[in-house]
């Protein structure tokens, strides 16, 4: 411990994860962890000996952490897109074997290395724009074998490339065609197949569901949960994004660590998520891409205390975003959350949707995952939308680029 490198950012205007510092600050990080955040002005004289002083100036910010993505997926669906311009409703072309059902044939289809290679492309953009942490979901293979080549792209990804990925299984994502007429069957698989053999491979980090009447019912749902409870993992859930079937509240009941979309949350699934310190993840990117036109209860989230997380939701369908920091702009410009609470929402409380709580903050003792930008203050990184603006990406007190 004695002899881990002690690195330093002096003169920064800092976002610790929560509060904006408008004083210059100094961070210095001993091997992976935060040593010290001071205001400059408070320096000990003898605070940077032996320290490596890395950067002077700029924006320092925690890691983004995207806490919500399905990067993993074969082919592309840029024919549906036209097809939506032209009036065809997503729902519609879903119910027509298009949609996610047009993405698992081109999954199942795709070799592993196929697989990673397109992964890896979107990925790199996302750390270029400054993910620390990224959490993969399966949920376009659909049968157990198809599910698990996903999860181990994702946890590939995550060996090969400097970053925290965090794998989650959505078996329960759509319905595949050798189950029509069989959602019930399906969930059988989902429960006493693919989440054993996930947990058994040790390739996912938790478990979600699709919960909305083009996907699965909340008892359905419910099955799943106490599945996944059963083999010890937690759960999350794509709730409430086209219609309210109450599917918040049910899943914060079984303790759900995140809800997430919830453009139709009703205050009773509010309730629930407060009481079961259940966080809130917004997804402005699907909203963006489907033209929605109801926003999530962003006042009501607020006053009855819900955290709210920001995400990409990249994925080929309804959200083919994969930048971040678009989110943070989104977040702020379709939902009208501060500059301030979406930073908070890619940092801290992305890291608690994904139940983790030692980085996603500058604090000390806290795991030294990092960004330091070329701008005067944390609210650019919302107000423009400007790749490129990244100085240095640091993970585990380790300086990428
Ligand atoms: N909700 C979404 O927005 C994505 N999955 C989900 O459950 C859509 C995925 C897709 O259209 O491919
Ligand atoms: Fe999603």
């Amino acid at each position: 411990m004695s002899d881990a490198p002690i690195q330093a950012w002096c003169d920064v205007r800092l976002f610790d994860g929560v509060h904006d510092h408008p004083e210059p600050m100094a961070v210095i990080v001993r091997g992976e962890r935060i040593d010290t955040v001071v205001p400059m002005r408070e320096l000990a004289a003898d605070a940077l000996d032996g320290a490596k002083v890395l950067g002077r100036g700029g924006v320092l910010t925690p890691g983004l952490v995207d806490c919500h993505t399905h990067l993993v997926f074969g082919g592309q669906r840029a024919d549906e897109f036209e097809q939506r311009l032209e009036g065809v409703s997503y729902q519609d072309i879903a119910a027509a074997g298009g949609g996610i059902l047009s993405t698992v044939r081109a999954t199942r289809q795709a070799s592993e290395a196929e697989l990673f290679e397109r992964a890896a492309a979107r990925l790199e953009a996302m750390l270029a724009d400054g993910v620390t942490t990224i959490e993969i979901k399966s949920g376009y293979g659909l049968t157990v074998a198809d599910e698990l080549k996903c999860l181990r792209v994702a946890r590939e990804l995550g060996e090969r490339y400097p970053v925290r990925v965090f794998t989650t299984l959505l078996g329960a994502h759509a319905l595949p065609p050798e189950y029509a007429d069989d959602a019930d069957g399906y969930i059988d698989l989902v429960c006493r197949e693919m989440i054993p053999a996930a947990v058994e491979s040790g390739l996912a980090d938790a478990v979600d569901v699709f919960c909305e009447k083009i996907a699965f019912s909340v008892a359905q749902c419910e099955r799943v949960y106490a599945a996944a409870a059963e083999h010890g993992l937690p759960i999350k859930a794509h709730v409430e994004q086209l219609s309210n079937l109450g599917g918040a509240a049910a899943a914060a009941r079984h303790g759900a660590l995140s809800v997430d979309h919830i453009e139709y949350l009703d205050n009773e699934g509010i309730q629930a998520m407060a009481d079961n310190g259940t966080t809130a993840v917004l997804l402005p990117g699907a909203f963006y891409t489907l033209r929605e036109t109801q926003c999530p209860p962003v006042q009501a989230l607020r006053d009855a205390g819900v955290p709210m997380a920001v995400a990409t939701d990249g994925n080929p369908g309804t959200s083919p975003l994969f930048q971040p920091t678009l989110m943070l702009n989104q977040a702020c410009t379709l939902f009208r959350l501060t500059p301030k609470e979406a930073l908070s929402g890619m940092t801290r409380y992305a890291a608690r949707a994904l139940g983790q709580s030692d980085f996603g903050t500058v604090a000390v003792g806290q795991i030294a995952d990092l960004c330091v930008w070329n701008i005067e203050h944390p609210a650019e990184l919302a107000y423009a939308v400007q790749p490129q603006r990244l100085r240095q990406r640091v993970l585990a007190g380790r300086v990428l680029g």
